[in-house]
């Protein structure tokens, strides 16, 4: 069974069995700060801090403790920055039934500007460690330290520099659910791997935006951006619908001086929020994962072990990754 799935359009279209219900509560805050053009330094310090702060509050699985406290805090620290915070909340189903208790959470900077950027990721983690060497761990959670917190942690460092300087585009930061309770690798007799049991939050959010008609240029997902020798290939959806903003990323991160992460080569198709993004608002929507097409598994090999832990965490990496993305949201000014 391969994991590297490509999937087309056409091929996944409303066949995601949508079945949540959810609400959309928006508190009103919105600060002026004066625009500017100017990237910010990415601070991969304050990044690597939030990654940690994630996952210490253990495993932010749906339906925990830990899940619940860390949506807070996320939540918090979005309306510390100054965005206007969007909180849905919704009941997602997984694949085997199980009604997941699930919250998007959207942070908008400038929020009356019309012409905005998405920069997303998920912040639930897996509750399998289905890939572990030792069989006796694949129904173990585990830390998500690459694999949900490092995509979190970058952008949270992204909205408090936003915070500070602001760009003249509106950016919205959303923090999707429910993103990696896909079918477990032992229970696929039973139940398949649909790839509309991945995405959960990201689908719900593309079929019901926190805005009605919500519309952004282009959209940036992040995913697993944190561990060390980390390589990020042109995914393929992100060519086939996104190729522009991929070459504008990509151009960026060499530019910096980060072209030994960002890889100037076509990479397999993964599926992805990236992929609910497009599929139900039409955004152009990018990817920035590790995932490397030469490999049998392409996914690196702590993905989805309990070897995902900080112990993988390259401050060095997430500096690339945050500093391309301010060097794109920031070099954008009309063009
Ligand atoms: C699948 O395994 C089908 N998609 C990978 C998307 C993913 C999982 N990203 C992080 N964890
Ligand atoms: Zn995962």
């Amino acid at each position: 069974m391969t994991k590297l799935i490509v999937l087309l359009l056409s091929m996944t279209l409303l066949s995601c069995g949508q079945k949540g219900v959810g609400k959309t509560a928006a508190p009103a805050t919105e600060t002026k700060k004066v625009p500017t053009t100017t990237a910010p330094s990415f601070d991969a310090d304050s990044a690597y801090r939030y990654v940690e702060k994630q996952v210490s509050f253990g495993y932010r699985v749906p339906n925990t403790p830990g899940h619940k406290a860390c949506g807070d805090y996320l939540s918090a620290e979005l309306k510390r920055f100054g965005a206007q915070v969007y909180e849905q909340e919704m009941t997602l189903t997984a694949y085997d039934g199980t009604p997941l208790e699930s919250r998007n959470i959207i942070g908008s900077f400038n929020p009356g500007n019309d012409r905005r950027i998405l920069l997303c990721a998920h912040w639930d983690t897996r509750p399998y460690s289905d890939q572990d060497p030792d069989p006796a761990n694949h129904r173990k959670p585990l830390d998500g330290a690459d694999d949900g917190a490092s995509g979190v942690g970058t952008l949270l460092e992204i909205a408090r520099q936003i915070g500070t300087k602001a760009p003249r585009m509106g950016v919205d930061i959303i923090f999707f659910d429910a993103e990696d309770y896909g079918v477990p690798e032992f229970a696929r007799e039973q139940y398949g791997n649909s790839s509309n049991t991945w995405c959960l939050g990201s689908r719900f959010w593309g079929k019901n935006p926190h805005k009605p008609g919500y519309k952004a240029e282009f959209g940036i997902l992040l995913d697993m951006v944190g561990a060390k020798d980390a390589v990020f290939y042109k995914e393929f959806i992100s060519m086939r619908y996104a190729a522009r903003y991929v070459d504008e990323v990509w151009e960026t991160a060499r530019n910096l001086g980060y072209g030994k992460y960002f890889i100037n080569a076509n990479g397999g198709g993964v599926t992805d929020d990236h992929e609910a993004v497009i599929e139900g608002t039409g955004i152009p929507c990018l990817d920035i994962i590790n995932y490397d097409p030469h490999t049998d598994e392409g996914f690196r090999s702590h993905w989805h072990t309990q070897g995902d832990n900080m112990g993988n965490i390259d401050k060095e990496v997430l500096k690339a990754v945050g500093q391309t993305v301010l060097g794109v949201v920031y070099g954008r000014i009309d063009n």
